[in-house]
Formats: C-alpha cells, structure tokens, sequence
C-alpha cells in the first residue's frame, strides 16, 4: 500500500512545434496536490475531509486525487468480495470500444444492502462531494469497471454530462468518485484526464464503437491547448472529478487487472425533469466512516461460505 502521499500522475508532453499555441487562462493545469488529506489517523479506517485548497483545486482542474481513500485493509477486503462475487459478472454489460475490445460494467441505479453500495454512503465521500458541489448530494449510480487483464477495452475521451445531460439533468452539478480497487497504471489503462477541461462546458457527444464519446474535433482542438494528466493509483486510492472533465483510458493489454469502482452523484437542485435510466433526488442515509470496515470483514466471510 502507498503510504507516502507522493504524486503518480505523470503528464504526457504535446506536440508543439509548428503551431500557434494560444493558453487558455481558466485551464492550465495545476501539478496533482498529493498532500496527504486524511485528517483524523486510525490504523484501520480512513476520515478524507476536503480543506479549502482540495475544493479550490476541484473548481480549477476539475478533480482532486485523494491518497488512501479507502484503508489498505477495508480496499483489501472490498477487492477479495468482489472479485469472487458472481453476481458482479452476471450483471455486467460490455459495449465495444473503437477498436471492437469489450469495455465491461456492472452499474447499479439503487442503493442496495451489499458492500459496494455501503460504499457510495460513506462519510468520507458523500461530504467531500457536498463540498465539491456546493449542494446536498444523492446516489445517481455506481458501477464496477472490470478492466480485466489483456482483454479490458478503452474509453474513448468523453465527459459524464455528455451521457447526463441526456437524462434530464439540467446543470451540470454532478461528480464522480473513482475508487481504485486494483492498483492502475499506465499500462493497464489507468484514468487520463485534461485538467481545466470542465471550463469548457458540455461538448457534444456522438457515437464511438458502441461509447458515445466527445466530438473528436473538439478533443483535438483541447488536446492542443492543454495536457493529458495519467492518473496512476494504488488500491484504495481515488479521484474526484466533475461531469464536464474530458477523460479516457486505454485498452488493458496487461497481465493485471484494473478493477475500480466509481461512484456517482447528483444535486438535489439538479435532479432530472424527466425520468430516465438513473433516479431522481431521494435522500442519501450517509455512513459513518469506521462501518466499512466491520461489513467487509463481514462480506469477506459469507463470500467464502458461498464456495
Ligand atoms: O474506467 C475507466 O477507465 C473509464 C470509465 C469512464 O470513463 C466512465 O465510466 O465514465
């Protein structure tokens, strides 16, 4: 487990040369704060609560990487239930990427009684996106990404709200925790992003493969303007980032897996004029921080009772 708070993100340079290069003044990127954010110890559970830089960072770049979101031992835990929890893969649902690998979910519109829901309850999450978003928060969804080793496809750069504007959501005041269950990389196709790149608003989405994914010559024209950010991770480690930040990842042609977990939110001014796929403002029951660890002990158990 990476105990050090130090930065894994690496930035991938742009070509320059022969181009006019005008710099956008609400986008620079600001090099990934890694200072460690768990305010309150304890050798077995995580309290994460923003500070005033965290939320200022989220406004400016669009995201906040947290070290050690989830305890070694409760992130542990969280990955030993899910990789043998069957009804993760029964669930699941694969679209193919541009070049035709599969891109595998299990997402869940409900707050349900298991581990992965518990979850997107947790204190340490809900407050940090009440912070980030500057209103109350409720559930929107979460899924499982299974970027299993070899196979697991890419997805192509997009934003969220280009999915949520869709479903009835009027602003975009909505976020996403990404909650790395195995450690990613660059090589297992760990999150990229283009940090400022929420400033420039919704952009239209279009097919890609079966992903819906940005306007291609929007992202071109972002991509000479602004840098990619990798986002590398240790499990347990996590990324906030808001519904107009363009981000993508590359295929897995690994042999390691890249298991994460994001969890989905929306504000309740924001809940959707209409009904879609995912639910309306219902209020959130939020989970006090040291409940995860006893339920996933708990999981762990009654997973391996099952066989
Ligand atoms: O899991 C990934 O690599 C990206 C997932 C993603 O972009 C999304 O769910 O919006």
């Amino acid at each position: 487990m990476v105990t050090d708070g130090t930065c894994r993100s690496t930035f991938l340079p742009q070509p320059l040369v022969g181009r006019q290069m005008p710099q956008p003044s609400l986008a620079q990127p600001a090099p990934l704060a890694m200072t460690p954010r768990i305010h309150e110890e304890s050798p077995t559970v995580r309290y994460y609560r923003t500070t005033p830089a965290d939320v200022s960072q989220f406004q400016e770049t669009g995201y906040v990487v947290v070290p050690n979101l989830l305890h070694g031992d409760e992130v542990a835990l969280l990955r030993q239930v899910a990789k043998k929890d069957a009804q993760i893969r029964q669930r699941a649902t694969t679209r193919s990427d541009a070049r035709g690998a599969a891109t595998t979910l299990a997402l869940s519109n409900e707050v349900e009684d298991d581990l992965y829901s518990h979850v997107t309850r947790l204190r340490r999450i809900v407050d940090a996106m009440t912070q980030f978003l500057g209103d109350e928060v409720y559930h929107y969804h979460h899924k499982m990404m299974l970027k299993d080793a070899y196979v697991g496809g890419a997805w192509e750069w997009h934003q969220d709200y280009g999915y949520w504007y869709n479903f009835g959501c009027l602003w975009p005041r909505m976020a996403s925790c990404f909650i790395a269950i195995d450690r990613a990389t660059r090589e297992n196709g760990c999150l990229q992003v283009i940090p400022g790149s929420h400033h420039i608003g919704r952009i239209d989405h279009g097919k890609v493969g079966e992903q819906t994914g940005a306007d291609p010559e929007r992202v071109a024209a972002a991509l000479e303007r602004m840098e990619v950010q990798f986002v590398e991770l240790a499990p347990g480690d996590a990324i906030f980032f808001h519904c107009n930040l363009l981000h993508r990842s590359d295929a897995n042609t690994s042999p390691e897996p890249r298991w994460s977990l994001i969890c989905c939110y929306n504000t309740r001014s924001n809940s959707p004029y209409k009904p879609s796929r995912h639910p309306f403002y219902q209020p959130l029951e939020v989970l006090e921080d040291e409940s995860l660890l006893p339920l996933a002990q708990q999981a762990a158990l009654d997973i391996s009772d099952d066989g």
